[in-house]
């Protein structure tokens, strides 16, 4: 009988949204880039994410980050995002989770008071600078991509919803944007069934009929993500992240169907490029979000920059995360769900189906 395969992670939390950080048993990915390497991924070894992503290792919110070695000499670590939707070109609050496990685990030499950690993603560069103190990440401010608005006031035809106008910008991955109170949704967990309802249905329509596409590389495309957007509190945050004020609130509805617990970095990042087009946030200017759950990023844009000649701006994320356990996934080769199963999203195969193939590692 094959051995169980054996999978090391370190499970943590930005905000509220767990990233299972995978350090060990997934083998380096085939690839020059890491572009290439979730293609692979994807094409070959898509049953390890949802290994650990769904049930019962994970759940219908899981999302994670698999290490491996960097193929550009400007990054400390490569990062290939994975969660219950798929691969991710970029993820925020997976990047805090990253830094944090890296600095408080000692994958990386620890400087204090700050610890820069370059991480190359499928979508570029990022870097994370985590505060340290007495050995403890006690925040992390990544900066992200470039970022910028792909189109603005287009009229969608949705299913059930008839026309809904929406937003789309780049922050990392393609996000959709809308008011609340033009889906007529309320944005507190009472209100999740009916955003993810509406916004599921907005989602598809937005990946149908606007089908972004990065012109830097048409291999980073569609929208699978919505940001359902809520006003700020009067007088907004003042700038002060740990104060009372905010200046937005929202909930980030992701296919194939749950909400992000943090307040989603790339969302924050893609919000922040759209006002700034519109002329209502400044760069420089703080810019406290709030998830769905109560979580706070604090955002900035601190340069403008260009992408293939668009308008666009680099923003910064801060936040906080913490390492919720560490162990080892294991999985059985008699276990009948060797691919897991997440009956909250229809995806729970009988035990004798056999469309799913029995996982086994790529060699690490
Ligand atoms: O924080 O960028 C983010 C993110 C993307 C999907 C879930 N979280």
């Amino acid at each position: 009988m094959p051995a169980p395969l054996e999978v090391r992670v370190v499970d943590s939390h930005t905000e509220g949204m767990p990233t299972r950080v995978v350090t060990d048993g997934v083998g380096v990915l085939p690839g020059a880039t890491m572009l290439e390497r979730r293609a692979a991924f994807e094409a070959g070894h898509d049953h390890l994410r949802t290994l650990m992503m769904y049930e019962p290792r994970g759940h219908a919110a899981m999302s994670g980050a698999i290490l491996q070695p960097p193929t550009r000499p400007d990054a400390d670590v490569a990062v290939l995002f994975i969660e219950v939707s798929g691969c991710l070109a970029m993820c925020g609050h997976g990047t805090i989770g990253v830094a944090t496990v890296m600095v408080e685990t000692g994958m990386v030499p620890v400087v204090e008071p700050v610890t820069t950690v370059r991480l190359e993603v499928p979508a570029g560069l990022v870097t994370a600078e985590v505060e340290v103190a007495d050995g403890r990440a006690r925040a992390v401010t990544i900066t992200n991509v470039a970022s910028y608005v792909h189109a603005t006031d287009v009229a969608l035809e949705v299913e059930g919803l008839g026309e809904v106008v929406v937003d789309v910008a780049y922050g990392g991955n393609f996000y959709a944007l809308v008011p609340a109170e033009r889906l007529g949704v309320g944005l507190a967990p009472s209100d999740e069934a009916e955003l993810l309802r509406r916004g599921m249905a907005v989602v598809r329509a937005a990946d149908a009929q606007v089908a972004p596409v990065h012109p830097e590389d048409p291999r980073i495309r569609g929208v699978e993500h919505l940001v359902v957007t809520g006003p700020g509190d009067p007088g907004g945050s003042g700038g002060d992240p740990e104060g009372p004020g905010v200046d937005g609130t929202s909930a980030t509805v992701i296919h194939p169907g749950w909400i992000d617990r943090s307040p989603c970095g790339t969302g924050t990042s893609a919000r922040m490029a759209l006002l700034h087009h519109r002329g209502e946030l400044a760069l420089g200017r703080p810019y406290v979000h709030r998830s769905f759950i109560g979580s706070r990023f604090l955002g900035r844009l601190i340069a403008a920059t260009e992408v293939a000649g668009r308008p666009a701006v680099v923003p910064t994320i801060r936040g906080r995360a913490w390492i919720t356990g560490t162990g080892t996934l294991r999985l059985d080769p008699t276990d009948p769900f060797p691919a897991g199963f997440l009956p909250a999203l229809g995806r729970a195969p009988h035990p004798d189906d056999t469309t799913h193939p029995a996982p086994t590692g790529t060699g690490g």
